[in-house]
């Protein structure tokens, strides 16, 4: 049987589900095409803005039990330098989403039109950065997501996606915002906001002090924020939070994920995570006897 792993989201098309996750490899042209050549459906760049932006001081990253806690503080070389490092990824020959982040709706608007003008085939608006930027409280606010997606849907022609935080009281409410403002589709879900402690020194070991938490500790958060929107929403999910392998790419896509996206698990294994989740992805489809993503997706709705 052959099995048909192709996505659609909005007007991207995807030759598999799998993206890179902003914010891991996607500082740069040359390593996003390695990632798409490593196999990808569609890389996410490293969240872009206005102007450079240094970001914390190390330590940046440490790993906890079941993931790693990141307070990076948005490093990037704004989005006139950038520009040159999109061309370069789009290259690559897969989707390329310019995730970017302002300080009002207006700075979105602006990266995310010159991101388009540079050939970015979509937008991810980071609403949700747990610990740099203030960008959280976008996506803690119904109103203020829905001003930044305005604003940006006024600005570009190409999808828009919103990424969320589930570090809200109802994630539902910020999604039907985003809809309601006509977003593309929704990312579920940043990292979560987290601490960690060295006891000989008896201080925050990251030099934020704040970071956000990612990885297989937050994979039953993440697949509830996915069930929670697909129930309530019209528009495609993409999930994203902990995947290590096909099963969990499964289990995002039967909550209603359309697509998904691997950030932490390449620190655990490397970029062939991504040929090794598609062969066993669809050697699980054809021995289930699911012919196309569509079969999965949202399956864990049905009653009975
Ligand atoms: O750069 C970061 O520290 C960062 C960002 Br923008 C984000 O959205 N999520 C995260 O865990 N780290």
């Amino acid at each position: 049987m052959n099995v048909d792993l192709t996505v659609n989201l909005s007007s991207l098309k995807m030759r598999n589900p799998l993206m890179l996750a902003s914010g891991v490899l996607g500082n740069t042209g040359a390593i996003l095409r390695r990632v798409a050549e490593a196999g990808a459906g569609a890389v996410v760049t490293k969240s872009i803005g206005v102007k450079p932006k240094k970001g914390y001081l190390n330590p940046t990253i440490v790993e906890v039990d079941c993931g790693f806690i990141n307070a990076m503080g948005l490093p990037n070389p704004g989005v006139s330098e950038f520009i040159e490092e999109l061309k370069i990824a789009k290259k690559s020959g897969v989707p390329v989403i310019a995730s970017v982040f302002g300080s009002t709706e207006k700075e979105y608007a602006e990266v995310a039109y010159r991101m388009e003008e540079a050939g970015a085939d979509a937008i991810e608006l980071n609403l949700s950065c747990p610990h740099a930027g203030g960008l959280i409280q976008f996506s803690q606010d119904p109103k203020r997501t829905f001003d930044v997606v305005r604003a940006v849907k006024s600005a570009v022609k190409i999808p828009v996606f919103a990424k969320l935080t589930a570090e809200v009281t109802s994630i539902v409410e910020i999604g039907k915002a985003a809809e309601r403002a006509g977003v593309d589709g929704v990312t579920a879900i940043n990292t979560l906001r987290g601490m960690v402690i060295d006891i000989e020194v008896a201080r925050p070991i990251l030099s934020n002090k704040f970071g956000g938490l990612s990885g297989r500790a937050i994979k039953p958060i993440a697949i509830r924020c996915v069930y929670e929107l697909y129930r309530e929403l019209s528009i495609p999910i993409i999930g994203v939070g902990g995947i290590l392998d096909f099963r969990d790419v499964v289990e995002f896509m039967m909550a209603g994920a359309s697509a998904v996206q691997i950030g932490s698990a390449i620190a655990i294994k490397d970029l062939n995570i991504f040929r090794e989740i598609t062969v066993d992805l669809k050697r699980f489809m054809e021995e289930k006897g699911y012919k196309c993503l569509k079969d999965i997706i949202g399956l864990a709705h049905e009653e009975g």
